[in-house]
């Protein structure tokens, strides 16, 4: 058997693309509810066009999303009947502190999550919680300028000394950050950061990234303290990049990119900022400012194991007049061998093997792959059932990459979660219609639709999948 027995099969979303009731129970306002559908989002989710109220001219999907705040029971019912093992979910930070430097929490917020994980245990599901999926409190955002603000580690330390105390002995898995080197991407998702014209943008992420690395940290020792049973994960979008082409030029560019993103997990893996990054940033004058004391705490923290998503490889070549594009937020060269998926990501199961093994060569820790899937437009029958072959194909193919990865070349993998199990509105372009699920939603981009969930066909596979821990398929 390749897969260990207490494999952990499941699905995974975040807070802000599925729960909507983004108003109710004293939830304060976060980042990602400002966050449009439509040509205006991608500016605002980098950081670099600022709306830091809502108007009437654009629809916010985040508001409404699936409605899983009311649903959650019906929906963990269905992870339940594909045999789920594990779910993993964010916590809105803005349920549990309104606007984030309250004293004390919101307990309507932390009782909705405590119900959340008890559904999910009633199944035998283990919840793995992503403590912050690209979400700040707005008045955090407003008041204080988000991440470049060191003040924000001490609301952070606040939300995860709650959550910890709240939920022990019945959550073991946490997630610091999503997806942590989005920030250098999506500024104001990964950061709460918005620009101003004359800022130094580069000095002010990377101080912003030491910021949420000294948290991440904090939140491991925090965690440590009040249950020593707690594993806490570092999450990096993965996906590693190839060279163009054998130039020895482009192989250094691609090993450059592929640096850019384990710095991250290199200073919570390894517990210290590594050396082409300190070089990098004495050089360019980039240097955040820290205290006394980070180091020993980046040190003395470091993660117990290494989750990631992955969706596509990426291509890079030294040729600064390159093919560029950028469906994906991580720019990418057109990689001649790789099919592309409807919104031009490439397709790349073989990808995912070579990304495990050079994650895990660079840390020898337990790897979990907590992001996965195709996102694609599906046509529904009357009865809402979705033949979605594509996706299936889609899922096969990096399963069984993933199983070789682990039978064949010894990587350590805790589980396998792909992205949105439950069809849910988009991170990159806030659409509904960029499905992953196994279970449809009747919901359109503008939030018409009766929210009715129906199951495709990759739901019965899914289930068949995890039945067998992986062997069968087909
Ligand atoms: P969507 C790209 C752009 C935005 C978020 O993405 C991303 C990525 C992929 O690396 O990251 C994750 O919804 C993220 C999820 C997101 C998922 O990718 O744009 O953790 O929140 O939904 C898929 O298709």
């Amino acid at each position: 058997m390749p897969f260990r027995e207490d494999f952990l099969w499941g699905g995974a979303t975040a807070a802000n693309q599925c729960e909507g009731a983004y108003n109710e129970d004293g939830r304060g306002l976060a980042n990602v509810d400002l966050c449009p559908v439509g040509e205006d989002r991608r500016g605002v989710i980098t950081g670099f066009t600022k709306m830091l109220d809502f108007d009437d001219d654009h629809f916010y999907p985040a508001q409404e999303a699936i409605d899983m705040y009311h649903h959650y029971k019906e929906d963990i019912a269905l992870f339940a009947e594909m045999g789920f093992k594990t779910y993993r979910f964010s916590i809105a930070w803005s349920r549990i502190f309104p606007n984030g430097d309250e004293k004390s929490p919101n307990e309507a917020g932390l009782k909705f999550y405590e119900d959340l994980i008890d559904e999910c245990l009633k199944y035998n599901i283990e919840p793995l919680i992503t403590i912050t999926h690209f979400d700040i409190p707005m008045h955090l955002v407003k008041e204080y300028g988000g991440w470049k603000n060191r003040e924000i580690i001490t609301f952070y330390e606040n939300l995860v000394r709650s959550i910890f105390t709240r939920y022990k002995g019945k959550v073991k898995y946490y997630l610091t950050f999503n997806e942590i080197n989005m920030i250098m991407h999506a500024s104001f998702l990964g950061a709460g950061l918005v620009f101003e014209e004359d800022d130094d943008i580069e000095k002010i992420r990377y101080q912003a990234v030491h910021h949420e690395l000294v948290a991440s940290a904090l939140a491991t020792k925090i965690a440590r303290e009040i249950d020593p049973e707690i594993k806490i994960g570092c999450m990096l979008a993965a996906g590693l990049y190839y060279p163009a082409s054998p130039k020895p030029e482009d192989v250094f560019e691609a090993q450059k990119k592929n640096r850019e993103n384990y710095f991250f997990t290199d200073v919570q893996s390894r517990g210290y900022y590594p050396s082409y990054k300190l070089e990098e940033l004495k050089k360019k004058d980039l240097m955040p400012i820290m205290e006394d004391g980070d180091e020993e705490i980046l040190k003395n923290n470091t993660v117990d194991f290494i989750s990631f998503s992955y969706y596509s490889s990426r291509m890079v070549s030294s040729d600064k007049n390159g093919d560029k594009k950028e469906s994906n937020i991580f720019e990418s060269e057109k990689n001649p061998y790789l099919k592309e998926s409807e919104w031009g990501w490439a397709i790349d199961p073989l990808g995912l093997r070579i990304t495990m093994n050079d994650i895990y060569d660079r840390y020898q820790k337990p790897l979990f792959i907590v992001e996965n899937g195709l996102g694609a437009i599906d046509t529904p029958d009357e009865n809402g059932y979705v033949e979605d072959d594509y996706r299936i194909d889609y899922l096969r193919e990096h399963i069984k990459v993933m199983k070789n990865a682990v039978e064949i070349d010894g990587v350590d993998l805790l589980g396998y979660t792909t992205w949105g199990p439950i069809d849910l509105v988009s991170a990159g372009t806030g659409q509904m219609k960029k499905r992953y699920g196994f279970i449809y939603v009747d919901r359109d981009d503008f939030g018409n639709g009766s929210l009715k969930r129906s199951k495709k066909k990759s739901f019965d596979w899914y289930k068949k999948v995890i039945a067998s821990n992986g062997e069968d398929l087909d």
